[in-house]
């Protein structure tokens, strides 16, 4: 729902990059021979030469658009350089793309709060960069303005016939008798251009850019004048841009609400709008819908520009058209499990590079069922809280679709019926990661500790009783919609497929235990390039409109009782010994190796894990812990006064030798320690009040020691 965001008095200067034809300019630098040559990247399947998803200005000039496949751009354009999208795992991979975005970002974000939009679009706010060129070297006491600047579209700037558009340009930026909105535009204009200069010279990309006075604006100037130009909105030209702009383009008038406003409103232009009052506005359609429809038909948009260099979530889908609808539960669990192997690498590289840890995991799909046609689309996204782990997130994806499923299925008044019930078809996977904020600083050391292993990693706070509706309503049988899920420690995953297969196919029968089956067919399969750095740039490929993943709040909680029974069951067993000491008590013996203890447990598993169900020995060495929501930790004084006083052991055998810092614990994990070491730490970070209580380095220092 668009929220209504009232606008500061003060000016702000906010531009939008959006980077040109970007999949090509990235495979252009790869491919230096490719530059300057009417190109288009496809996807990787080869049917009908694959859909283009991205077109070269040079490509486009012979006609040839996003909407066709590589045979139908040859005939327009037989030259055209088709450049397939790299793959891996059966689908897109668009590390290039995602890391050529991030390099954009680091030049851009010198200069002002940057808010990464998507793979190629970035919001700036400007306003003190530009606030400091007006006092310091304001345009009109510039001897010389750069070319780049000079082309700019200013909206509004009527060139006269035979005035030379560069110079009425330069006559506006110089203005000394403009408002003072102006002339911080101005300002933003030249150093938008620079920026932009700055992008190229570094990465070899080029950009559009729209420089105006909020978000809105912004994004839609930049879109007006494309490839490498920028476009400038002065405050006397909003009602001009707004008057005939298609209310359909406008973001979020996409949908429905824009369906609304032309078929019940007549509305088919922003400046349409303007007829309505924001009382009956509101009465159509709330208070809040309604005021930022008042608002948008004026240009006002009070959207702060967020300080985001990194994504908001991370997301991986694929879509199964037509023929390749997938109809088997296994089919499914082969391609979640893709998914969710792309999903994991990102969010470890995310946990590497930027020590941020994912919270939610959560499972969309689109489906159909034979003979319904009101079906498509239904299927409910699920949430739980994420595990790390490949194998776990996999595991956790499948019991999501499992929950789904029997919704959906619920939806369409029927039932799950076993082996052969191939009614329903799947046209679309895809898991998302969100909730992502940075690990708390004080479990740094900790992490570092398990040697790279995340405690979350053989973390047992399992999903089966946290399944979230995300989308849809609670159906009647949603409270079992995950009834029968299976679950595994991390350590036990070696015996985990086997496990897997043999509850999948008592549960459903299905065949295709391979999970082979979207393979077969006429390669029709196309990829979706869901990508999630922002939840708001995931792409699919022509045919099929940009998808977004929801960010809404989950909705409801299903309880499942008979899991929740063998959870009780487990935490009962775990009772008193907290999960950090578990962790510790599996880690803390140097002799035995990681993969010894793996090996062990799995060992265990196979005796314990056979079949649909599992033990409650399964959780019984669960280990569990819970990553505090802070986000940062605070500075802590150490008892002997010094800020950084720190205690060290090394663990000579078989691990990297390891430290910590008393300053780097986070209190909120001080819960998690045995008892006898909550006292000491407590005491270490409460040095006022309880000076001298614990003897520096004695039992902390014992307990971490890998030789105790
Ligand atoms: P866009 O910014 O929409 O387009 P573009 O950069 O190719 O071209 P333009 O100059 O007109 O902005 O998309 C950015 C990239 O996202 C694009 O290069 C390829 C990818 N993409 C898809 O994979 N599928 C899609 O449906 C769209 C729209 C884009």
């Amino acid at each position: 729902m668009p929220v209504a965001t009232p606008e500061t008095s003060d000016a702000r200067i906010i531009t939008h990059v959006d980077m040109d034809c970007f999949y090509v300019q990235v495979e252009q630098r790869k491919q230096q021979n490719l530059r300057g040559l009417p190109t288009a990247v496809i996807q990787y399947n080869s049917y009908k030469g694959g859909a283009l998803i991205a077109v070269s200005y040079e490509a486009r000039k012979f006609g040839v658009k996003r909407s066709m496949r590589g045979d139908e751009a040859k005939e327009v354009c037989p030259q055209i350089q088709l450049v397939q999208v790299p793959v891996a795992r059966g689908k897109a991979d668009l590390n290039a793309y995602r890391n050529a975005g991030s390099e954009v970002i680091s030049v851009l974000a010198r200069k002002g709060r940057c808010e990464r939009a998507s793979i190629d679009e970035v919001y700036l706010d400007l306003t003190d960069a530009a606030e400091t060129m007006l006092k310091e070297a304001a345009p009109e006491n510039l001897d010389d303005i750069e070319e780049e600047v000079l082309k700019s579209h200013v909206l509004g700037l009527h060139n006269e016939d035979g005035t030379d558009a560069k110079e009425e340009v330069r006559k506006w930026l110089c203005r000394s008798d403009a408002d003072y909105h102006d002339k911080l535009l101005a300002c933003g204009a030249i150093i938008v251009a620079e920026l932009r200069m700055q992008v190229l010279k570094e990465t070899e990309f080029t950009c559009s850019a729209g420089i105006a006075h909020n978000k809105m604006l912004a994004k839609l100037a930049s879109a007006m004048n494309k490839p490498a130009q920028q476009t400038v909105v002065p405050r006397s030209s909003v009602n001009g841009l707004l008057e005939s702009f298609p209310i359909k383009k406008m973001k979020q008038l996409g949908g429905k609400l824009g369906s609304s406003l032309q078929t019940d409103l007549g509305v088919n232009t922003v400046g349409d709008l303007l007829k309505f009052s924001e009382d009956k506005l509101q009465r159509r359609y709330g208070i809040n819908t309604g005021t930022w429809l008042w608002n948008i038909a004026r240009g006002i948009s009070g959207e702060e520009v967020e300080g985001r260099l990194l994504p908001k979530s991370h997301g991986s889908g694929k879509t199964f058209p037509g023929p390749q609808a997938l109809k088997t539960i296994a089919s499914v669990q082969h391609w979640l499990n893709q998914l969710c192997e792309e999903l994991s690498d990102r969010l470890h590289s995310d946990l590497d590079q930027n020590k941020r840890i994912a919270h939610t995991l959560t499972l969309h799909a689109r489906a159909y069922k034979t003979g319904d046609s009101d079906s498509h689309k239904k299927f409910p996204s699920k949430s739980c809280p994420l595990r790390y782990g490949t194998t776990k997130i996999q595991e956790d994806a499948l019991n999501l679709f499992q929950a789904g499923l029997r919704e959906y299925i619920g939806f369409c008044n029927n039932k799950i019926q076993g082996t052969q019930n191939n009614s329903w078809g799947i046209t679309s996977l895809a898991v998302s990661a969100s909730k992502i904020v940075p690990i708390p600083s004080g479990t740094h050391s900790i992490v570092k500790y398990f040697g790279g292993q995340l405690p979350s990693r053989s973390s047992s706070k399992l999903p089966r009783d946290n399944v979230i509706e995300e989308a849809t309503p609670l159906s009647p049988s949603g409270s079992e919609s995950c009834s029968g899920l299976n679950s595994y420690e991390s350590q036990l995953e070696y015996s985990e497929e086997d496990a897997k297969m043999k509850y999948l196919k008592a549960s459903f029968g299905q065949q295709d235990p391979s999970g082979n089956s979207s393979r077969q067919g006429d390669g029709l399969t196309e990829e979706s390039s869901l990508l999630s750095p922002q939840g708001n740039e995931n792409r699919m490929t022509q045919g099929e409109p940009r998808q977004e993943f929801p960010e809404e709040e989950p909705r409801r909680i299903h309880s499942m009782p008979r899991l929740k029974a063998i959870e009780k069951k487990n935490t009962a067993k775990e009772k008193g010994s907290c999960s950090i000491l578990k962790l510790f008590k599996n880690y803390h013996d140097p002799s035995t190796s990681l993969e010894q203890k793996h090996a062990a447990n799995a060992e265990g598993a196979k005796t314990s894990s056979i079949g649909s169900e599992f033990t409650s020995n399964s959780y019984s060495t669960c280990n569990q812990v819970e990553l505090p929501k802070e986000t940062h930790c605070e500075e802590i004084e150490t008892s002997n006064g010094g800020g950084s006083s720190s205690s060290a052991a090394h663990v000579p055998q078989g691990r990297q030798s390891w430290s910590y810092k008393i300053d780097e614990i986070d209190p909120s994990i001080v819960d998690e320690l045995p008892p006898e070491i909550q006292q000491e730490v407590r005491a270490w970070l409460r040095p006022l009040k309880r000076p001298n209580v614990v003897k520096r380095g004695s039992s902390i220092t014992h307990y971490f020691h890998p030789n105790k």
